[in-house]
């Protein structure tokens, strides 16, 4: 069977991904690539085909089965439910949704399960961050039962979209000159202040709380939660840029209830859908982003115990956050629905 597919954002980051990867599937009948006003009747590439771009007005017109959104949060907010009322499965990739307790927050090969009993139309896609923390967060509590999860990220700019992309591009290009290039984007556009972030690396990843946290830090904390399902699971995250295009880092040290044999662990993890062990350390082999960017699975290494605690243990996740961040996790949410008859 195929189906009517829309990408709202289509020309983002994000939804040139979402594009790429759904050309590789065989699933699409009509495709809708839906972006603001002023690209309306631009045209752009899928397969064989040449689509015209459209605006959101006009896709709330034709009759789509699902629409991966991919735009921002105020779009999702104003057309998701329009969307959803027309009968279409929204799978959104902002952040506006992923709380609330009646949208389910899914990376299909952790909780995809919670699909089966969904009634509803809109189904939210992680942070990208949180992405990669869960599909291995998920196999630690399974065999020994997390205690306690420490978190460093190390995230590319390619999390702060295009525009991050060009502003670190450009200061390598005026460095490259002997000049420099102003900041305006990074660490977050919507801030006061900015840092020039080649040669550099900034603490901060979107706006502070009250807490002393960003909201990147609170919605791996809080999206974690949901997708393991453990409310008061014990985590705390640091989150980070660096200077890199592609690819999001995680130091991550878990505390567990059960001891941990290592090499039964890796074995193990060497078994589950959308994860690579790349962990050999005599012949110098980790994920480093260079090697991931562009890759779906989430890549783990340094895997070792920590003797500060009694069962206690320290990992290095990467995983492309563009990739399995993002676009991929949402269509491998739409590929779940399909394969379980559930659109
Ligand atoms: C970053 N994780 O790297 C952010 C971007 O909630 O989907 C993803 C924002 C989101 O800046």
């Amino acid at each position: 069977k195929k189906y009517n597919i829309a990408i709202v954002g289509a020309t983002g980051l994000v939804g040139r991904e979402f594009l790429s990867s759904l050309a590789q599937w065989d699933i699409v009948n009509n495709l809708y690539l839906v972006a603001s006003a002023r690209s309306k009747g631009q045209k752009v590439q899928f397969k064989d085909k040449t689509i015209e771009l459209i605006t959101v007005e006009d896709a709330l017109e034709e009759k789509i089965d699902v629409a991966f959104f991919c735009a921002g949060s105020s779009i999702s907010k104003n057309y998701g439910p329009l969307f959803a009322k027309n009968n279409t499965i929204v799978i959104d990739n902002s952040s506006y949704f992923r709380m609330d307790k009646d949208i389910p927050l899914i990376v299909p090969e952790v909780n995809g399960h919670e699909l089966h009993r969904f009634q509803g139309k809109i189904i939210a896609n992680p942070n990208c961050s949180t992405i990669q923390l869960a599909v291995i967060l998920k196999h630690i509590e399974d065999l020994y039962g997390l205690k306690r999860v420490v978190v460093s990220t190390y995230q590319s700019v390619s999390g702060a979209g295009q525009k991050g992309v060009d502003e670190l591009n450009n200061q390598i290009l005026a460095y490259g000159k002997g000049t420099t290039y102003e900041p305006k984007v990074l660490p977050v556009a919507a801030d006061k202040v900015f840092y020039q972030m080649f040669n550099n690396i900034l603490p901060q990843i979107d706006l502070f709380e009250d807490d002393g946290y960003t909201k990147e830090e609170h919605k791996m904390i809080n999206e974690t939660r949901k997708i393991l399902n453990i409310p008061k699971l014990p985590i705390t995250v640091t989150t980070v840029r660096v200077p890199v295009f592609r690819c999001h880092s995680e130091s991550v040290n878990v505390e567990t209830y059960q001891d941990i044999n290592i090499e039964e662990f890796k074995e193990y993890l060497k078994n589950q859908q959308s994860v690579i062990v790349m962990d050999d350390i005599k012949n110098q082999l980790y994920p480093t982003p260079l090697h991931v960017a562009g890759k779906n699975e989430v890549f783990v290494g340094r895997i070792r115990r920590d003797n500060s605690v009694e069962h206690g243990l320290n990992m290095w996740i990467v995983a492309d956050n563009v990739r399995k961040g993002a676009a991929y996790n949402g269509l491998q949410i739409l590929l779940y629905l399909i394969e379980n008859n559930l659109i």
